[in-house]
Order: C-alpha cells, then sequence, then structure tokens
C-alpha cells in the first residue's frame, strides 16, 4: 500500500515536472520541447523502429563496429573492469562487449525507468551468470545518481555511452556532461562513446526522414503524450515532421511544423500556433573527429583511439580520465 501510494506521488511530481517544461517551452517565442520527453511508452517503440530502419544508419553501423573490433576495445579495458552505461534503457548494446571482456568486475547499467532496467537485468543475468549487475535509477546527467555508485569497488572503471545519444546534447551541455563522467572517474579510467559523423546532407536528412515515416510518427507522438498526459487538446493533423540538417551548427535538427492558425489549451492555459511556425524538438549533432577529440580534451579526456564503419559514417571514441 505504501509503496502505491508513493509511486501515485511519484507520477503526480513526474507529471507537474512535465507540465512546467511544456508551458514553458510553447511559452517562448521559439517554441520547443525538450527531447527527453520524446520516449514514453510508444515513442520509445518507436525509437527502436527507427534504429531498425534502413535509412538510420546509425545503430547498423555502429553495432558493425562493436562486432568487428569488440576484442580489441575490451583489450583496453584490461581485465576486471566495471562497466558503467548512462542511459542503458534495454542494455542491448552491452552483452557483447561484456563477453569480450577479459573477467568483468560486473555491470551498472543507470536508467530512469525502473521496468525497463528490471527486465534488463534479468536478461543479462540469464545470458552473463557470471557477471555482477548493479543497476541505478536515476537520471544519469544529475550528480545523485553517481553518488549511488561509490560503494561499487573496482580496480578500472569504464563508462559507456553508445548511440550518438550525445549528440542530443547542445554542445556546452554536452561538455558539461562530460565533465561529469570525467569527475566520477578515477585517473586512467576510460570512456567509450559513440558519435555519428558530420557528412553528406543528403545521407544524414535521409536518415531523419526515413520512407516508412516512423521518425515523422516519433516527433508527431509527442503531441499525442501532452494530450494523454496533460489533458491537452493538440489536433495531430494540423502539424508536420520537419527535419534538417543545419550545416553551421552541424546538427540534425527536428521540429513540428504548424499547418494553419490555431489555438490549443493545455491545463487552463491556451497557447496560439500561427501557420509556419514550428515547434523545435530535437537536435542531433554530428561531430568531425578532430572536433570530438578537442570536446573531450575540453571536458578533461585524453583521446586513446577511435574505431569506425568500412563507409566511414560513425565513430566509436576510446579516452581516458
Ligand atoms: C537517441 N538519438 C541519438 C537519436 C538521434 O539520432 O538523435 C534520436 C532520433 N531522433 C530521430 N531519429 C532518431
Amino acid at each position: 500500500m505504501k509503496a502505491a501510494v508513493s509511486s501515485v506521488i511519484e507520477n503526480q511530481l513526474q507529471n507537474n515536472e512535465f507540465l512546467g517544461d511544456v508551458l514553458e517551452g510553447l511559452g517562448r517565442k521559439r517554441k520547443t520541447l525538450p527531447c527527453k520527453y520524446l520516449y514514453d511508452e510508444v515513442g520509445s517503440r518507436l525509437f527502436e523502429e527507427i534504429c531498425d530502419s534502413q535509412d538510420y544508419y546509425l545503430t547498423r553501423n555502429e553495432a558493425d563496429i562493436f562486432t568487428t573490433y569488440r576484442d580489441e576495445i575490451a583489450q583496453k579495458f584490461g581485465p576486471e573492469t566495471l562497466l558503467i552505461e548512462p542511459g542503458a534503457g534495454n542494455c542491448e548494446k552491452v552483452e557483447e562487449l561484456l563477453d569480450a571482456m577479459d573477467s568483468p568486475r560486473g555491470y551498472c547499467p543507470i536508467d530512469i525507468s525502473p521496468e525497463i532496467l528490471l527486465e534488463a537485468e534479468k536478461r543479462i543475468k540469464k545470458s552473463l551468470p557470471e557477471v555482477q549487475v548493479w543497476s541505478e535509477v536515476g537520471d544519469f546527467s544529475q550528480s545523485e545518481v553517481w553518488n549511488k555508485l561509490i560503494h561499487v569497488s573496482s580496480r578500472k572503471k569504464v563508462i559507456f555511452f553508445p548511440g550518438s545519444t550525445i549528440g542530443n546534447f547542445e554542445p556546452l551541455e554536452a561538455e558539461r556532461l562530460l565533465k561529469l563522467f570525467a569527475s566520477n572517474l578515477g585517473a586512467g579510467d576510460g570512456l567509450l562513446i559513440g558519435t555519428d559523423l558530420v557528412k553528406d546532407s543528403v545521407i544524414l536528412e535521409r536518415a531523419y526522414n526515413d520512407s516508412d515515416h516512423v521518425t515523422e510518427r516519433f516527433n508527431l507522438n509527442l503531441l499525442q503524450r501532452i494530450n494523454v498526459e496533460l489533458g491537452a487538446n493538440f489536433d495531430l493533423s494540423l502539424f508536420a515532421h520537419r527535419a534538417f540538417y543545419h550545416p553551421l551548427r552541424q546538427r540534425v535538427e527536428m521540429h513540428l511544423v504548424c499547418l494553419k492558425n490555431h489555438s490549443i489549451s493545455i491545463a487552463d492555459t491556451c497557447i496560439d500556433f500561427t501557420e509556419g511556425e514550428t515547434i523545435h524538438t530535437e537536435n542531433s549533432h554530428k561531430y568531425s573527429i578532430a572536433g570530438f577529440k578537442s570536446l573531450l580534451t575540453r571536458s578533461g579526456f585524453e583521446s586513446v583511439c577511435f574505431w569506425q564503419d568500412p563507409a566511414k559514417t560513425y565513430v566509436i571514441h576510446y579516452a581516458q580520465a
């Protein structure tokens, strides 16, 4: 009963934060919504579909790099390394790596969803029973959750941050996050991180405008989520998905374009939309190898080496604190 009450309170707190962020973002002159809200249950499922799509090369090419170089990568870590994965989700990418590691000390996935973590923990315990797993529920961009990991002793730690997730942070935010990672590592500990490379805008734009329109549904689902969870009345047919590469900012921007002047309401607040204006829902920054190395240096890491797919679309960097 106590647990049920506390989970109701927790849900309410999360909804209040969601409402506050939505009203703040839509109250701006240039409307925006934080991309973390794209991932409710439906959004997470759609994102998995994006990862499997032919046009979204990132997941496939990163997986190829891991399959080709997993032993070489694991050797860089050395024996008895503790692998920490912030934003682990279903921990799908880590098994191959853990399997290649020499007597790993254990694995610490961090995620905001306790349900997803529990399921992933069960799966890893089944497929790799010799690996100890310590899951932590929390927001990896805040120091609190990292403090909870202090009790896990290890000879060496490596933070594993695949999927080009770092690209969804603004450059200064990315630096802040990498500094937070560095502050939770000792000298010689590692960071294994995946980044998408700057490339031809046609390839980039195809990846975020896939021919099956899954990214479009993923983007529009954010409005549906606001309708369901916050009682808003968005008409999804009055918005269109738009994703384009901004060469100066070196990022793919995702927007929802308003197709007709109208107003909506969320919790007694009325918000006007003008035809042609957009809600900016996500940035996906692309890095050159040199550009990312310099971000690593600014954040307290020293680049050790990197691996690429044969078509040189994607990079996995290894750096030391
Ligand atoms: C999770 N993240 C790295 C994806 C990306 O490529 O920025 C999210 C995504 N948005 C649209 N397609 C994929």
